[in-house]
């Protein structure tokens, strides 16, 4: 290791002093300009990590649906998942480590993973299209090359992009081919041979509205189009070209409003889709004919994906094993239809993706989403091996069902939540099934419920258990959320502090958007007097808020 290389490099991404940050459940997320020290010691963490997993390690410029002004990075881990969490805390000490300290905590992180070296390292680099995100990539490259690592900067990219290359080059091709074209060709063949055993796929394409958020996942979507076009027509809304990237748009202003984004054209009864900033979430929506607005959100997209994989699993007669995995957030209607109606076991993990994944690995296929639109569906090694040969083994409807199986499997993109991936496979199942959106968004009815943000001097003063539906500090708050849940009807509140955000977040759920509204408001109120809230005293929401 060339340690005067390393300073010199360093003393041109200099942290400012005393600037705190924290690795959380999507990496570091702040404004653009206090990112550039990050970039490059995440760049010289990644070469660590690499050298010590002899893989290739990804990072990722982005801050997904926060505003353009922001940014973020994220490291990927060799298989295509999110890093381990002790190289997280490592990533955190080597942020905070003030500049003259900065070697001394990386030497230490070398020291404490046993580190070879004299290992050879490879990083692939992805950025979003925020305008500070070229910038910050050629500073995480920057840290690469000063601690002599290889890259390869594949430029703009969604999130889950970058995470399907990683994967990729760690299993030597075996996921597909390590190429943007590859990921293009592979999801699209599978969507092909999924669709053309649908009835009416003949004559009448099907078409989608998409928003893309004016992000990131205009641009893949765009070039992906021509590959599964004869089966899918898609038309791009906040393609980047005019708005504001999340601005007014994309898919977590739709789900936290409630309402369609700005620049999209909605006509009744038109199927609707929204990506957020780098394209690893989507929500589905429509106006009905009475010109209301119908959200669908990652609940249901778990229980369409879910229902239609138990039926697989019934035609072909395996017993494989399916599980569902939600957060507190889901909607209590959903978790309802999913275990009384289709029968299948749920279970409820933290808030983050990676709590959601790690429980999703435990079973054949482990199907998860966050209601905000974030997830995927995993298949064990042992599933995916088997359903491969029983599609070659079995007959006539069997293997039918079978050959459909391996195409989801393809059609999936397992190493991340992805919207691209996921609209193909929802489209797929829509047209199988021959569902319209009304149908499928008539599976059950959400209940009314309402989120919103507290703010307090110190959101570490509440700890949760219990998958963060039970608060156990600060004295008295649980109680206070017991007795105002009581007082509605069919309802259910918890608080929790954001991993992303420096606030506290309640969630209310009641028989009615009144109910859930107020219910919200008090839950609010009680956080803000047991937990130490600055500022001025929470508002009710209104419903268009
Ligand atoms: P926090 O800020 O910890 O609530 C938010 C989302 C998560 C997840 C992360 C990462 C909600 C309520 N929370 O986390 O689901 O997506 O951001 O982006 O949607
Ligand atoms: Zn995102």
């Amino acid at each position: 290791m060339d340690l005067d290389a390393i300073t010199k490099c360093s003393s041109l991404h200099v942290k400012p002093s005393g600037l705190i940050l924290q690795y959380g459940t999507a990496g570091f997320r702040t404004k653009a300009e206090h990112l550039d020290h990050v970039m490059f010691r995440m760049g010289l963490l990644a070469v660590l990590r690499s050298k010590q997993s002899k893989s290739t390690i990804g990072v990722m410029v982005t801050a997904s649906h926060n505003p353009e002004e922001d940014n973020g990075v994220k490291l990927v881990d060799p298989l295509g998942d999110m890093l381990a969490p002790s190289w997280e805390e490592h990533a955190t000490c080597l942020t905070n480590a003030e500049q003259q300290n900065m070697l001394r905590v990386l030497m230490d992180i070398s020291e404490k993973e046993a580190v070879n070296l004299q290992q050879d390292a490879f990083v692939v680099i992805g950025r979003d299209t925020r305008p500070s995100s070229e910038k910050l990539s050629q500073s995480v490259i920057d840290g690469v090359t000063a601690l002599g690592g290889q890259f390869h900067d594949y430029g703009l990219l969604t999130t889950p992009q970058l995470h399907y290359l990683v994967c990729c080059r760690n299993t030597s091709g075996q996921y597909g081919k390590a190429t943007v074209e590859g990921y293009y060709q592979k999801l699209s063949r599978a969507f092909l041979e999924l669709t053309k055993q649908a009835s009416c796929s003949g004559d009448e394409r099907r078409s989608l509205q998409v928003d893309c958020a004016n992000g990131v996942g205009a641009l893949k979507l765009r070039e992906m189009e021509r590959y599964f076009s004869q089966g899918l027509s898609v038309q791009l809304f906040n393609d980047g070209t005019k708005g504001k990237l999340n601005f007014q748009c994309g898919a977590d202003f739709v789900k936290s409003h409630q309402k369609p984004p700005q620049g999209m054209e909605m006509k009744c009864n038109e199927r609707c889709c929204s990506f957020d900033g780098d394209a690893d979430r989507i929500v589905y929506y429509y106006h009905d004919t009475d010109g209301h607005f119908h959200l669908i959100d990652g609940d249901k997209i778990a229980t369409l994906i879910s229902s239609f994989l138990k039926e697989l699993l019934l035609e072909i007669g395996e017993n494989l094993n399916i599980g569902v995995i939600q957060t507190a957030y889901a909607n209590g209607s959903s978790t309802r239809y999913l275990e009384e109606v289709m029968k299948v076991p749920v279970y409820c993990t933290k808030t983050g993706v990676k709590h959601l994944h790690h429980k999703a690995r435990e079973f054949d296929i482990g199907v998860y989403f966050e209601a905000n639109g974030h997830g995927t569906v995993l298949f064990s090694k042992a599933a995916e091996t088997k359903i491969r040969q029983l599609a070659k083994d079995l007959e006539d409807n069997k293997r039918k069902a079978a050959k459909m199986l391996e195409n989801i499997i393809d059609l999936i993109n397992q190493a991340a939540g992805d919207a691209i991936s996921d609209m193909l496979v929802i489209e797929a199942i829509l047209a199988l099934k021959g569902l319209t959106i009304q149908q499928w968004d008539a599976f059950y009815t959400d209940l009314p419920q309402r989120q919103v943000k507290v703010k307090v001097a110190d959101r570490q003063v509440i700890s949760t258990t219990d998958a963060e539906r039970q608060v156990v500090t600060p004295p008295g708050l649980q109680e206070a959320v017991n007795n105002l849940v009581k007082k509605y009807r069919l309802s259910r509140a918890f608080v929790r502090p954001s991993g992303t955000e420096d606030i506290v977040r309640v969630y209310a759920e009641a028989d009615s958007q009144e109910s859930a509204d107020s219910l919200a408001h008090e839950v609010s109120l009680a956080v803000f007097q047991l937990a130490g809230g600055i500022g001025e005293r929470p508002h009710r929401a209104s419903e268009d808020k």
